[in-house]
C-alpha cells in the first residue's frame, strides 16, 4: 500500500514524510541527470504549497520553455494524483493518467509518497526527484544558463546563510506548522504547534514591518516559501487546519506583504483558489467528512493597494519582472481575483 500524507493522521503528533527521491538534476550531471532544456517535465498540482513554490520559481526565472509543466487535477484518492484535467485524462507528454506510474517507472517496488512536485525524465518516464526543498534551489542555481534575461537571483551567494536560517524556521513552524496544527490528533500537540505558528508569524511580522522582503531588499527563495503558505491561510488553514488565532487579513503587516507578492508577476498569476480549496476540503475526508467546500472567503482584497512600495526595495534586483504566463498556463478567471 502506498503511503500518503493522510496516513500520519493515525499519530498524535503529525510527522511530515521527508523520505524523498533525492537524485539531483545539475549542470554537471553528477547524479546522471544533466540540466537539458526540454528533457524533463515538472509535475505539479496548483493546490499544493510545495509544488506552488516550484511553479513560482520557474515563472520568475523564465524556465517555462526549458522545463515544461504538467498539471494534475486538484483532488485525488489513495492512489494519489491524476492527470484528469488533460484531454483523455492523460498527460500529453508522459502519456500517463496516474502520476504513480512515473514513480513506478523509477522503481517498480516504490512504496513511498506519490507527491508533487515531481520532476520526471521524459525519455524514461521516471521521476528523478520529488524533493521540494532542493528542486527550487536547483532551478535557481543549476539551471542558471537557461534563465531568461533579467531573471532575479533568488539564492544570492552572499545571503545564503541568512536565507537558509529564515527558511528553516519558516519551514518548521509555518509551512509545516499549519499541517502540524491540522493533523494533530492530540490536544497538547495541536496547542504547541499553534503557539509556534503564531509566535513565528509575529516574528515575521516584526521583521517585515520596516523591510519589504524577508532577506535583503530583493525577492529571494525565502519570500517564495513564505508566500505559498500565506496565500492559503484564510482560504484553508484558518478553518480547516484550526489555525485561527487570527486570519491573515487581521495581521496588517503580513497581509500587506502577501498582497504585495500576490500582485508581483510570477506570484499571484500561479494561484488557483478553486484548486486550493477543493484539494484540502475534498481530499482530507478525515477532517471534513462531508466534503463540502466553503464558498468564502471573499478574495477581492488580494488586489487592493498594499502600500509596501513606500518601504523601497528592488523586487527583481538589477533584473526585471517576468512577462505573462504562457496562454496554456493561465489560471481560469473564475479561480482568481486577478484580472
Ligand atoms: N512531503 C513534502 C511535500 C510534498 C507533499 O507532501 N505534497 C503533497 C501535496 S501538498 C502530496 O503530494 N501528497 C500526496 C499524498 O499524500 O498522497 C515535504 O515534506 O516537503
Amino acid at each position: 500500500m502506498t503511503r500518503t500524507t493522510a496516513s500520519y493522521l493515525e499519530q498524535g503528533e503529525y510527522q511530515r514524510d521527508t523520505d524523498y527521491l533525492t537524485t539531483r538534476i545539475t549542470a554537471d550531471g553528477r547524479d546522471g541527470y544533466p540540466v537539458e532544456p526540454g528533457r524533463y517535465r515538472l509535475v505539479v498540482s496548483r493546490a499544493c504549497p510545495w509544488a506552488n513554490r516550484s511553479i513560482i520559481v520557474r515563472r520568475l526565472l523564465g524556465l517555462e520553455e526549458a522545463l515544461p509543466m504538467g498539471v494534475t487535477g486538484p483532488t485525488h484518492d489513495a492512489r494519489s494524483w491524476v492527470f484528469d484535467l488533460d484531454p483523455g485524462g492523460r498527460d500529453p507528454v508522459l502519456g500517463i493518467h496516474f502520476l504513480r506510474d512515473a514513480y513506478l517507472a523509477r522503481d517498480p517496488g516504490y512504496d513511498k509518497g506519490i507527491t508533487v512536485p515531481a520532476v520526471v525524465d521524459v525519455p524514461s518516464g521516471a521521476v528523478v526527484t520529488n524533493d521540494p526543498q532542493q528542486i527550487t534551489l536547483d532551478l535557481a542555481v543549476e539551471w542558471r544558463a537557461h534563465h531568461r534575461p533579467g531573471a532575479p537571483d533568488l539564492y544570492p551567494e552572499d545571503r545564503r546563510d541568512e536565507i537558509d536560517e529564515v527558511m528553516d524556521r519558516v519551514y518548521r513552524d509555518v509551512n509545516d506548522g499549519v499541517y502540524t496544527c491540522g493533523f494533530s490528533s492530540d490536544q497538547g500537540a495541536y496547542e504547541r504547534a499553534f503557539r509556534r505558528l503564531f509566535d513565528t508569524l509575529d516574528w515575521l511580522s516584526d521583521r517585515l514591518e520596516d523591510q519589504r522582503y524577508l532577506v535583503g531588499d530583493t525577492i529571494t527563495e525565502a519570500d517564495v516559501r513564505l508566500f505559498t503558505t500565506l496565500v492559503r491561510f484564510d482560504a484553508v488553514y484558518h478553518g480547516h487546519f484550526k489555525c485561527n488565532r487570527h486570519k491573515l487579513t487581521e495581521l496588517p503587516v503580513l497581509w500587506a506583504y502577501a498582497r504585495d507578492l500576490f500582485q508581483t508577476p510570477g506570484f499571484g498569476d500561479t494561484i488557483d483558489f478553486d484548486h486550493i480549496k477543493r484539494h484540502y476540503y475534498e481530499v482530507h475526508t478525515d477532517l471534513n467528512p462531508s466534503g463540502i467546500v466553503p464558498l468564502g472567503p471573499d478574495l477581492s482584497g488580494w488586489v487592493t493597494p498594499h502600500g509596501r512600495e513606500a518601504l523601497g526595495g528592488r523586487p527583481f534586483g538589477d533584473g526585471t519582472p517576468p512577462g505573462s504566463p504562457p496562454p496554456a498556463e493561465v489560471v481560469p478567471a473564475a479561480h482568481t481575483p486577478l484580472r
